[in-house]
């Protein structure tokens, strides 16, 4: 019955639109740039509270733009994040999307649709800058003196400059397209999990001589006075210094953007701040009574308002959306000891939420999430829930890409939502992933979110200090519109609620 009805329905809204309109609904193909923060929680940036310090240029794209108030990436660690940002699908669905070691392979194998892939099919230029942590190369794992390959090319990006791993993982080089550029072939780039020879100095054997001391972890290959988490050797032409990346990235990205001016391009910014080992550039450590994980926010706030400088020096501002997100909440001791704790004051990195980075609670996920495309999007503050997995499909929507049945399995479009229209709703349920590796999940669904917590649920009990309990429930259930912290269990109160989330997670984690 509705399927017969809707050829007519369609012809009747089609002959209801004014002739003007008709032109808004062709395919719009603005530039977009994505700028994922890493571990940025809600409560961190002043647009979203923070009073400890100020962030102008996040707050100028607020101000301009649209500021959710429940957008939330999809999990509450990186590599999984990442996996759906780009795959529009949750990452338990896939193979080895817990955290990424350093000779990870590719994880998202060549031949998957990608938000890159769509919008190149679109006709954009497309490029990741900044910090990838998604595995490169073969089932061996990255070839670092040769190609790099598959990577990002491989799955829908014309070019990229990355961060390989993360800044506490080895080895400390770029990648440019599929090489580690200035590598010495007389000097080659060796990577492992074992260290290599009896003298090689490391964060335990040469512990006095670093310049920021390791907390947990950490204590392995030392470069920059710095140890890190694996081994290498070599490649030492290659190696950057951690103070020189957000210049880096900020450098590649306006070339990107210069480049493509007259042509619709996709840039995924995805910057390294506020990840541990934090070492700002020398120009802003100290700009904060935080310590360096406060300075790493303004060096942060510095590449937005680089990005933005760029888009209104080539009249692009009002032809670029911008997605401001991160890539899960906060933590304070990601294993260094850099002032995070001891100098916190006041500051609470995830707002009023509990939890943060590595959690099922609020605070692990929801994070800031701002929109902003000037003369498009009304400035303002949005309820409404979205996560950075629906960019796929919402970016689709709006570029008028239809969405292949294999992939993109949990990617909602809710572009209207992004974009601030009247009345446009958001997700109605959303999963939330730890790093996916125990079987833990939330699940929010309107004002209910449940907590479901594995048999193997490894709490990290360092980062978590308040959350440390042994004995956790298998399941817990909040109100959110009471209780936004998660702080009293109403699973008693409400079992009706519960099964009903319960069966609802079950359905979509066993899809
Ligand atoms: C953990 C690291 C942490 C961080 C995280 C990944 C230790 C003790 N902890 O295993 O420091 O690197 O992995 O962070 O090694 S993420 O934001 O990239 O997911
Ligand atoms: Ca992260």
């Amino acid at each position: 019955m509705r399927i017969k009805l809707l050829p007519l329905f369609t012809m009747l809204m089609v002959l209801a639109i004014p002739a003007g309109f008709l032109q808004l609904a062709v395919a719009e193909k603005p530039n977009v740039i994505v700028i994922m923060a890493d571990d940025l929680g809600y409560g961190d940036v002043s647009c979203y509270g923070a009073t400890s310090l100020t962030t102008p240029n996040i707050d100028r794209l607020s101000a301009e733009g649209l500021r959710f108030t429940s957008g939330y990436c999809s999990a509450s660690t990186c590599t999984p994040t990442r996996y759906s940002l780009l795959t529009g699908t949750y990452a338990f669905r896939g193979e080895r999307t817990g955290i990424a070691p350093p000779n990870a392979p590719a994880i998202i194998k060549p031949g998957t649709d990608t938000v890159a892939s769509l919008l190149q099919r679109a006709g954009y230029a497309t490029a990741v800058i900044g910090k990838w942590h998604l595995g490169l190369g073969g089932e061996d794992g990255p070839d670092w003196n040769g190609q790099l390959k598959p990577g990002p090319l491989e799955i829908g990006f014309d070019t990229c400059f990355l961060l390989p791993t993360t800044n506490d993982r080895v080895p400390q080089v770029y990648v440019h397209d599929h090489r580690v550029p200035n590598l010495d072939p007389a000097d080659p780039l060796w990577v492992g999990r074992q260290k290599p020879s009896p003298d090689h100095p490391t964060g335990l054997t040469h512990r006095d001589t670093l310049k920021m001391d390791w907390s947990h972890g950490h204590n392995s290959t030392i470069h920059n006075g710095i140890s890190r988490i694996g081994f290498y050797t070599g490649g030492h032409a290659a190696r950057f210094r951690d103070e020189d990346l957000a210049d880096k990235w900020v450098e590649k990205s306006v070339a990107f953007i210069e480049q493509h001016q007259d042509e619709p391009f996709f840039l995924f910014f995805s910057s390294h701040d506020i990840h541990v080992p934090r070492m700002p550039h020398e120009r802003f450590q100290g700009k904060t009574s935080l310590g360096f994980r406060g300075d790493a926010i303004i060096e942060l706030d510095w590449c937005v308002g680089e990005v933005m400088k760029t888009l209104d020096r080539l009249n692009l501002a009002e032809n670029t959306l911008v997605v401001f997100c991160s890539d899960n909440g906060p933590v304070l001791d990601d294993g260094y000891k850099d002032g995070a704790i001891e100098q916190i004051g006041d500051h609470r990195a995830a707002g009023q939420y509990s939890g943060g980075k590595y959690s099922v609670y609020e605070g692990g996920t929801r994070t800031p999430l701002i929109t902003r495309w000037k003369g498009r999007i009304k400035p303002g503050v949005s309820d409404e829930v979205v996560c950075t997995i629906d960019l796929a499909a919402s970016l689709a929507a709006l570029t008028e890409q239809s969405l292949p049945n294999d992939f993109f399995l949990d990617s909602f479009n809710v572009i209207d939502a992004l974009l601030g229209k009247d009345g446009a709703q958001g997700r109605d349920h959303l999963v939330q992933q730890d790093n996916g590796a125990a079987g833990t999940y939330g699940m929010r669904a309107g004002q209910w979110k449940l907590h479901r917590y594995g048999k193997k649920t490894a709490r990290n009990v360092v980062v978590e200090t308040q959350l440390a309990n042994t004995s956790v429930p298998p399941f817990q259930l909040f109100n959110l519109d009471d209780d936004p912290a998660e702080t009293s269990n109403v699973i008693e109160q409400h079992p009706d609620v519960a099964e009903r989330l319960k069966k609802q997670l079950d359905n979509l984690i066993e899809q």
